[in-house]
């Protein structure tokens, strides 16, 4: 298609020189000549100021990655209104099963030491101690978090001394993350603090056997609108047990078998990297990059799995499960893909959807003429890491055994499949069938527009150029761009619908992207672009 020619100087012509000069390197036009991508500055300060829609590092941490942690209690440490918003609004969907009955399910309740003024100027250790002996008392968790706010770094409570101590008390793990707000310059901060304490005191600990000839950890998996419950329907349709995710409806129980899986599957890199990475280097366990979000990805994701494991049984029943689920959709999505196509979009997420939302737009006929995230690093725009990094023992037949102890040399040489010589994993990538998942610039429309943590004056620029049809967003967007006469769609909540994931996902997601362009209330409305100048004033 053709895509509005955009100059991005004029854009950003009212802005005073510094900032233009800032934001000018957070903006990359997609060129199909160039033989690479455009450096994008990202993870990199907000500039003061500006209405960026990012969140904090304790959002990251406890908002994002522990607060979903079902039989945890998750304690913020802080004044209320931290507590508050981290916590109805992100629906950590949580259901009991074998291991976690219903009383111990506390993801979904809020706790906080709901610090005062005099806590702030006197120190609010004794209250927390407190609160932690109230806990245990009254709800017996199997294990406690506690995450700091921005004054409790800012007033020096020392939430180690106190976690170690209530420890003692009680017999139980207290862990505690040192995630004050101003930490880092986004939510990413408080991913990877998340992500080592969960690495240094969860996984590993635990000795129950996982039971399943293929285990799967389903990483960067947030369960928002029930997404992982629709994905682990089909893993374990076909054959696969899915020993725990990360963190979405996660228990404590099942995170500390974690380090006995045959195979993590990373949804969203950007928040959790880090533990894949941790894990491969300290149990040999390989990682693959999935995506659940469109159908051809979807597809792409179940045959990539299947791949690892070189079982024939199980290549079968992928395929079976793919030609059912298919056939089930169809029809319905292409009713929807008829009121979709053509259109065009706006996404606008935190660190990993917007590309994988890019697919699933495409199934629906749907083009992406720009797209953002809010904190994502570099190697999620460029796509730098092509290659899957699964690794594996290359002379053995066998998948790594269960409860493998840390191997360095069973696990050299790099990019070998496990059970796969290195020219079926060249085949296989030349065919297209692993090394799908690249990023978002090479997978932009020629002349698109990739953004780095978007502002509202930025946003009403894009949409007044390119007027696209209908904008994913979050909370913080969602209006400005209502107010503009354009539809859009929570990105983060789903605007309370879902599961987007897989086949029936899939056709969730077209049925309210359909609704959304076909409401007549749009229309009703006179972007301020048309109004007349007196009008505006
Ligand atoms: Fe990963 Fe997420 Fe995202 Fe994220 Fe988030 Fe989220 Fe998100 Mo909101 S972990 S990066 S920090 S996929 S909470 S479930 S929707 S910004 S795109
Ligand atoms: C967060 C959580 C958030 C916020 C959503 C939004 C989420 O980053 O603190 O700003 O619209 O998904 O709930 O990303």
């Amino acid at each position: 298609m053709t895509v509005t020619d955009v100059n991005v100087d004029e854009i950003l012509a009212p802005f005073p020189d510094k900032v233009k000069k800032n934001r000018k390197k957070h903006i990359v036009k997609k060129d199909e000549s160039a033989s690479s991508c455009p450096q994008i500055e990202a993870n990199t300060r907000t500039v003061p100021g500006i209405i960026t829609q990012r969140g904090c590092c304790y959002a990251g941490c406890k908002g994002v990655v522990v607060g979903p942690i079902k039989d945890m209690v998750t304690i913020t440490h802080g004044p209320i209104g931290c507590a508050y918003y981290s916590w109805g609004t992100r629906r950590n969907k949580a259901r009991a099963d074998d291991r976690t009955p219903p009383e111990q399910i506390y993801s979904a309740m809020c706790f906080s030491t709901d610090m005062q003024e005099s806590d702030i100027v006197f120190g609010g250790e004794k209250k927390l101690a407190k609160m932690i002996d109230e806990i245990v008392e009254i709800f017996h968790p199997r294990a406690i978090n506690v995450c700091a706010t921005c004054p409790i770094g800012l007033i020096g409570d020392d939430l180690g001394a106190v976690s170690k101590a209530a420890e003692e008390r009680h017999g139980i793990p207290v862990i505690h993350y040192n995630c004050e707000g101003y930490k880092g310059v986004s939510q990413s901060a408080g991913h990877h603090i998340a992500n080592n304490q969960i690495m240094d005191r969860i996984i590993g600990k635990g000795t129950e056997k996982v039971d399943g000839k293929y285990v799967l950890n389903f990483l960067g998996e947030y369960n928002i609108g029930g997404d992982a419950w629709e994905i682990e329907r089909l893993l374990e349709e076909i054959g696969y047990t899915v020993g725990s995710t990360l963190t979405g409806d996660s228990a404590y129980a099942n995170i500390k078998n974690m380090h006995q899986a045959h195979l993590n599957l990373v949804q969203c890199h950007r928040s959790i990297n880090y533990i894949a990475e941790m894990m491969e280097t300290k149990y040999g366990i390989p990682w693959l990059k999935v995506n659940f979000i469109g159908i051809d990805a979807t597809i792409n994701t179940l045959r990539e799995i299947a791949q690892c494991f070189g079982d024939d049984d199980l290549t079968a029943r992928t395929e079976l499960v793919i030609e059912r689920e298919l056939a089930a959709v169809t029809p319905e999505l292409e009713r929807y893909r008829k009121i979709c196509t053509g259109k065009t979009a706006f996404v606008f997420v935190g660190g990993s959807r917007s590309h994988h939302y890019q697919y699933l737009l495409r199934n629906l006929g749907m083009e992406v003429l720009v797209a953002g995230y809010e904190f994502a690093h570099r190697d999620d725009y460029e796509g730098r890491e092509v290659i899957p990094t699964i690794k594996g023992d290359a002379d053995s037949k066998n998948i790594p055994e269960l409860h493998v102890e840390p191997d360095p040399e069973m696990y050299e040489p790099p990019h070998l499949h496990l059970n796969m010589p290195k020219e079926r994993y060249d085949e296989l990538v030349a065919s297209g069938i692993l090394n799908e998942y690249r990023g978002m610039y090479p997978d932009m429309v020629n002349g698109g527009i990739m953004i780095d943590d978007a502002n509202h004056f930025e946003t009403e620029e894009l949409v007044e150029v390119f007027k696209p049809d209908l904008i994913f967003t979050g909370i913080k967007d969602k209006y400005v761009t209502h107010k503009m006469g354009l539809p859009s769609k929570q990105m983060h909540s789903y605007d309370y619908s879902g599961p987007y994931t897989c086949f029936k996902g899939a056709v969730t997601f077209a049925k309210d992207v359909a609704h959304s362009l076909s409401t007549p209330a749009w229309k009703m409305i006179t972007p301020p672009w048309e109004q007349k100048e007196t009008e505006q004033r």
